[in-house]
């Protein structure tokens, strides 16, 4: 995917020029990755464009970077209003927003606290993540060699840009292997996420998701679509899961900002069939309610 240019892009308070937003070679998180991230998603909506659950984006954000001691210098608020005036600047109906802080240019070594902490937002329009199909027909995804990361090992629960390392290994192996997307377990063989999303069970009627203390991001599309499920009237469990469970269940998707709501059409070769009616009912509701069609959850839209 070559990134879709746009006007600017916010860096530490001011809108530069997109092609000015750019940083020194010895910026400490392109030696050692400390920095953390975020990615939102603005829908255009009948009022304009909303973005989904900015504050809960930018308090996840703040909490990534106090686990890594890493002074952000404005608020949950400021950044808040940072991301709606980039999306405002660049007069885009829909994107992706990515915040990320970082540690800059200015001392070298392991110990990141003396460096200066650098904080980005930029946005660009970002169509389906996981392929041109993938909401409608599903992914296949393979079962990664590779492990999740343990709670004590660059800890999942922060949205870390170093934690993105494994995600990429998986993703390279999943790909090579020709599926769509990858699922890690952990290291006692519990079922996590995707490279870059949550991921659910449906089994007997029960909408399931791997709980946190498994090792997971604690991924905001996964909350709403717990809260819409049971909304909905289904039984919602956040359990442990195994492989087999995988190969056995009656629907599967996978959930995040980027890949939306994607159901899963195989795991490891092993078809699940085209996308079930618990996973469509989920996915239509959260279209729905993401383009500002469902005043229930009104709530959840920022209007930049
Ligand atoms: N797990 C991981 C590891 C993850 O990166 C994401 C988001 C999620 C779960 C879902 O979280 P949430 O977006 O809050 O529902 N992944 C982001 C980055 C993707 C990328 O390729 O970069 C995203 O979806 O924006």
């Amino acid at each position: 995917m070559s990134l879709p240019k746009v006007d600017k892009i916010w860096m530490d308070g001011t809108l530069v020029d997109w092609d000015k937003a750019q940083v020194h070679v010895l910026t400490h998180a392109l030696h050692y990755g400390s920095g953390v991230f975020e990615g939102i998603r603005c829908y255009e909506t009948a009022d304009g464009p909303a973005v989904f659950r900015l504050t809960e984006h930018m308090e996840r954000f703040d909490r990534s970077a106090r686990m890594l001691l890493m002074e952000l210098g404005c608020s949950v608020d400021e950044m808040v209003e940072a991301v709606k005036e980039t999306v405002r600047v660049n007069g885009l109906a829909s994107c992706y927003i990515r915040p990320v802080a970082f540690r800059g240019y200015g001392v070298m070594g392991l110990d990141p606290l003396p460096c200066p902490v650098q904080v980005v937002v930029a946005v660009w329009p970002w169509g389906t993540y996981l392929g041109e199909d993938a909401l409608t027909h599903g992914v296949a995804v393979g079962v990664s060699s590779w492990r999740q990361r343990s709670v004590n090992a660059n800890p999942p629960a922060i949205k870390a840009t170093a934690n993105y390392l494994n995600s990429s290994l998986a993703r390279i192996e999943a790909n090579k292997h020709g599926y769509e997307e990858a699922i890690l377990l952990n290291e006692d063989g519990k079922v996590c996420e995707g490279t870059g999303e949550n991921i659910f069970i449906i089994k007997d009627g029960v909408v399931c998701t791997p709980p946190v203390s498994d090792g997971i991001l604690e991924g905001i599309t996964r909350d709403s679509l717990m809260t819409i499920a049971r909304d909905l009237g289904y039984e919602v469990v956040e359990r442990s899961m195994v492989r087999t469970e995988l190969y056995t269940a009656d629907e599967m998707f996978m959930c995040g900002t980027a890949a939306e709501v994607a159901p899963i059409r195989s795991v490891d070769g092993r078809s699940l069939g085209d996308a079930g009616p618990v996973t469509l009912e989920l996915q239509k509701a959260f279209f729905e309610i993401v383009q500002g069609r469902n005043s229930d959850y009104e709530d959840w839209l920022e209007r930049v």
